[in-house]
């Protein structure tokens, strides 16, 4: 990725004694700290931002009000700010920018800055800090930014001059869109904001030790392209950074020379088209059974952009015992951190997918499988794979309380909006079967927190998306309890025209945790009622609050009513649109894997897991693959084994 930061300031042309004109070095214009913000942004190309003022950050505001190249949002919440920005940026691919004040402005935006940091998203925060004279002396509003973001930017800076200004901006600008993306913080101090000194453009980066991009090792290339060639069990465990690359089509392209299976990780969701025949669909604790077991089962893994999060292995040392591994990544640090690559290759994932992809072929040249069908390349892992597909088709059963089913809710809203739309989605049940149960077929079309598991960012990420991509249908698709953390910005959307559509999947709880406590703690429900659905006193009513924010509000609680609801919030574009649907707080997510214990233990449903090809033991479960049963295992102690009774494998 390059930044656009060369665009000069127009050079001034003065008269030359005799009447000639001649082009003379320009006298760099003098201005304020301030107005080098706003000039610097304008200069990057920034079009948007989301902010909210106070002292520390009042002299950027005042040219703000003159900008006609930047677009201002008011959010209403600084979180609201940040988790916008990363909408802007997980849509678009382009940087987003987040304005707080100093103190409790930019802690704040904390969150927001630790969940881009975890989903590797571009982020620039720019936050007003104290006068210079004053920090370090617990001035008003004086919070240590730099210092508490530290652990979770990319890099930061403190600027305490006005002449440093339009270079910090720019570095952050670039440091936050190359290589890895991620939040870069700058932190101007209100003297720096004031004072004034001369605008210099193009600011020289300087920036030693930051290479972001290396060149790809061809040697390295070549030895996954052979051991791809020889593998006969491979699978390509594709992350989120192939989306975070743009590296989409060369995926593709390596997928279908290869004839590999794929697996797409939460965050790698729409990376890879989920109608294309290859594609496994998701892996992990809540993943779909056949891409859990071409894990376990492959003697090949080739991660791109795939950091091994511990959602996806299950018990590392379990996970994927039969396999050599090729990591493709553009950050060294992730390369051996989880999990020994047998062939690492640093490098950007677009490059290294389409340089495999021709390596690959030149190895293979002329043998059979080179021409016609590369799917025969690996016939007996496709007959085993489809056989998975087969017996464990993703599905649900009927809720047991006749309450709506959740995952029939989801399924609607995608099979209704297409793929076309941009959804983005809280932390929870409600996140996991907008995971499972839409279908993806473009990268940037699903947004959510999948490293931080952030509540609350669904709806402003919505409306930072719904900003960057004003012509697509943009849904929010939110838990009531994530939905009570940042609702707040319904107000930013209506005032600021950005018709998003909010679907609450109101299950009355806090399910994901309810879930658990099902599970693992016999059915003793701590804290996870949250009064919001059906046979409550519905504190809020979303729909009555919904309508208090100027948005439309409508309640579904029924299943012949949800089309006809999901088609009015899409044609409904003069406001935001919210839809309370009221469903059972029984539905649980599944498959799933307990945490802490072998991938292999993955259960279908309830007590249900799927047998073993091969020896089987008498639970089911392969002795090679499975390590000790879950109940010898060292497992978290927040997550024993499953012990309750039970529930019908899905069905639909
Ligand atoms: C900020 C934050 N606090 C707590 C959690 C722990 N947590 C994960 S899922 C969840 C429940 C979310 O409830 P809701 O939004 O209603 O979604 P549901 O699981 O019911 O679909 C909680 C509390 C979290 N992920 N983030
Ligand atoms: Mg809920």
């Amino acid at each position: 990725m390059s930044t656009p930061i060369s665009t000069p300031l127009p050079s001034a042309v003065r008269p030359k004694p005799g009447g000639e004109h001649l082009t003379r070095a320009p006298e760099p214009p003098v201005v304020t700290g301030a107005e080098a913000v706003v000039r610097t942004l304008e200069l990057l190309g920034v079009t948007d931002v989301f902010g909210l003022p106070g002292g520390a950050i009042l002299p950027v505001y005042d040219p703000l009000l003159d900008t006609e190249k930047i677009r201002h949002i008011l959010v209403r919440h600084e979180q609201g700010a940040g988790h916008a920005a990363e909408g802007y940026a997980a849509a678009s691919g382009r940087v987003g920018v987040a304005i707080a004040t100093s103190g409790p402005g930019a802690t704040n935006l904390v969150t927001a800055i630790a969940d881009a940091y975890m989903d590797s998203v571009p982020l620039l925060a720019i936050t007003g800090q104290v006068f210079s004279t004053l920090m370090g002396t617990d001035a008003f509003q004086e919070a240590d930014i730099v210092g508490i973001t530290m652990p979770i930017t990319k890099h930061s800076f403190l600027v305490t001059k006005p002449e440093e200004i339009p270079a910090a901006i720019a570095a952050a600008y670039h440091i936050a869109a190359t290589g890895r993306p991620g939040p870069v913080l700058v932190d101007i101090t209100k003297d720096a904001q004031q004072n004034s000194a001369p605008f210099i453009w193009p600011v020289k980066l300087d920036l030693p030790g930051y290479r972001p991009t290396a060149k790809v090792h061809g040697k390295q290339v070549q030895a996954a392209a052979q051991m791809l060639a020889a593998a006969k069990r491979p699978v390509l465990y594709v992350g989120g950074g192939v989306i975070r690359a743009q590296g989409s089509a060369e995926l593709l392209e390596l997928a279908d020379v290869t004839g590999a299976p794929v697996v797409t990780t939460l965050m790698a969701r729409g990376a890879f088209p989920d109608s294309h025949p290859a594609n496994l669909g998701m892996p992990g604790m809540h993943g779909t059974v056949p891409a859990v077991l071409s894990l376990q089962e492959a003697d090949l893994l080739v991660a791109v952009a795939a950091r091994f999060d511990d959602r996806v292995t299950g018990k590392a040392s379990l996970f994927a015992p039969k396999a050599k591994v090729v990591h493709i990544d553009i950050d060294p640090a992730e390369i051996g951190k989880i999990r020994l690559a047998e062939v690492p290759i640093v490098g950007d994932a677009k490059e290294v997918c389409a340089e495999l992809a021709a390596a690959f072929r030149e190895v293979t040249a002329g043998d059979r499988y080179a021409s016609g069908a590369p799917a025969e390349r690996y016939a007996d892992w496709w007959t085993y794979l489809h056989g998975l597909q087969e017996e464990f088709p993703l599905g649900y059963a009927p809720t047991s309380d006749g309450q709506l089913s959740p995952q029939y809710v989801i399924e609607r809203i995608g099979a209704i909006s297409g793929p076309e739309a941009v959804y983005a989605s809280g932390v929870g049940q409600h996140q996991m079967w907008a995971a499972q149960f839409i279908r993806y077929e473009r990268p940037n079309s699903w947004l959510n927190s999948g490293g931080a598991g952030t509540m609350g960012y669904a709806v402003p990420a919505a409306m930072g998306a719904k900003v960057a991509q004003p012509d697509r249908v943009v849904w929010a698709i939110d838990g009531d309890g994530c939905f009570q953390m940042t609702n707040q910005e319904l107000a930013t959307c209506v005032l600021n025209d950005i018709p998003i559509k909010v679907a609450i999947i109101n299950n009355s709880s806090l399910g994901m945790v309810r879930q658990w406590q099902t599970l693992f703690y016999d059915g003793r429900y701590s804290n996870t009622h949250l009064n919001t659905g059906h046979g409550t006193k519905r504190i809020p009513d979303f729909v009555k609050l919904a309508e208090a924010y100027g948005a439309l509000g409508i309640r579904v609680e029924r299943e012949e009513d949800v089309d006809d609801a999901i088609r009015v919030a899409i044609e409904t574009n003069d406001r935001p649109v919210v839809l309370d649907f009221v469903v059972s707080a029984d539905a649980m997510v599944w498959p799933m894997v307990p945490q802490g214990v072998s991938n292999s233990y993955v259960q279908y449903a309830r007590e249900h897991a799927p047998s073993w090809e091969g020896d089987e033991t008498a639970d089911g479960r392969d002795p090679d693959l499975a390590g000790p049963a879950p109940e010898e295992q060292a497992a978290e102690p927040s997550a024993p084994a499953p012990r309750s009774s039970a529930e019908a494998p899905g069905t639909r």
